[in-house]
């Protein structure tokens, strides 16, 4: 890859919203740009390349390969969650504890000497957060969001982020589970509840991360209304993590395998950057930074230009009103 000649990164700093404290004194600025959390799955069964990056040496390879391509963090997870149903035949089997920290552990041993990105571990079990932190992890990525108490105490211990991800049920009810009568409301009022055992559990609310949860006890276009109605999620205050890479939905739309989504994965990749999204967790890194760079440039210009207010009909006067509009998307 050649160095970008038109770099607008220095004109899309914005002052960020919210700021992480990692392990170590070091911060994690969210709410300008959104941050690419790349995803390494070290599983033999996930929905896209379960088995690709099973043995610890590739794993840890794939991770520095992504941390190359631009990425902001890392998620390194060891348990599929991938849900039963049409698209995917029976659920992930869920793993032991043990074995969960056996495929994860030796990754850990050997990235966390290799990179200063943030690692994530993304589990559900209090055991292997626990044993994650102590290894060297800087946050934790529970898609249950908070089912299990011990998981609760290891970070509230630790004192590190989380983040909290809407669910229902588990990888072989969740599709049952996938009924809601206004699916943004009841995603906020669950997500609200989470944040809610959190702070009982001693988490530092400023140290969470709110996620939908696409694809997960959601389905078809329960999905695209939670991707539309991002900004009412945004109004709980906290950073929103979206994940809706390869995910079925977006075989829905285009009729693609999950090998083939990397379009609709980058079509709701800048939708969700367009309404608020602070990180975005993908499996193709270098094109959603690629992607994200050029909306970033759109955005730069829609704000600096004052011929796009004269495009919209805005007229002068009106100029930084549309202005604060973008910058608005912008974070
Ligand atoms: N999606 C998956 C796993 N973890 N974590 C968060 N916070 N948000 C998500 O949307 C999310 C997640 C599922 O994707 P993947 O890891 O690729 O698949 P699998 O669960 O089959 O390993």
């Amino acid at each position: 890859m050649t160095r970008p000649t038109l770099d607008t990164t220095a004109e899309t700093e914005t002052s960020p919203r919210w700021s992480l404290r990692l392990p170590g004194g070091r911060e994690l600025a969210l709410g300008g740009r959104p941050l690419v959390l790349g995803i390494v799955n070290v599983t033999p069964d996930s929905f896209s390349d379960g088995g690709l990056w099973l043995d610890p040496e590739r794993a840890v390879g794939h991770a520095l390969a992504l941390a190359g391509e631009g990425a902001d963090l890392l998620d390194l997870g060891a348990e599929s969650t991938r849900p039963a149903g049409a698209a995917y035949g029976a659920g992930a089997e869920p793993v032991s504890a043990d074995e969960e920290w056996r495929r994860l552990g030796p990754v850990l041993d050997r990235l966390r000497p290799a990179t200063r990105l943030p690692i994530s571990v993304d589990t559900r079990t209090g055991e292997v957060a626990r044993r994650a932190l102590a290894a060297g992890a800087d946050l934790v990525n529970d898609v249950s969001a908070l089912a299990d108490p011990a998981l609760a105490e290891a970070v509230a211990e630790a004192g590190c982020p989380v983040v909290l991800m809407h669910s229902r049920g588990t990888t072989a009810t969740m599709r049952e589970h996938a009924r809601y009568d206004d699916v943004a409301e009841e995603v906020r009022a669950e997500l609200a509840a989470a944040l809610a055992r959190a702070e009982a559990a001693g988490i530092d609310r400023q140290q969470t991360v709110l996620d939908p949860g696409i694809g997960f006890a959601k389905v078809g276009r329960q999905n695209l209304e939670l991707l539309a109605r991002l900004p009412e999620l945004a109004e709980l205050g906290r950073p929103l993590l979206v994940g809706a890479s390869r995910k079925s939905f977006l075989g829905e739309l285009t009729g693609r395998p999950p090998a083939e989504r990397l379009a609709g994965s980058l079509a709701a990749a800048l939708w969700a950057a367009a309404r608020g999204a602070a990180i975005l967790r993908v499996h193709d890194v270098r094109d959603t930074v690629g992607a994200l760079a050029v909306w970033a440039g759109l955005e730069v210009a829609g704000i600096a230009s004052p011929s796009a207010a004269g495009l919209n009909g805005a007229g002068a006067g009106s100029a930084a009103a549309a202005g604060a509009g973008a910058a608005g998307a912008m974070r």
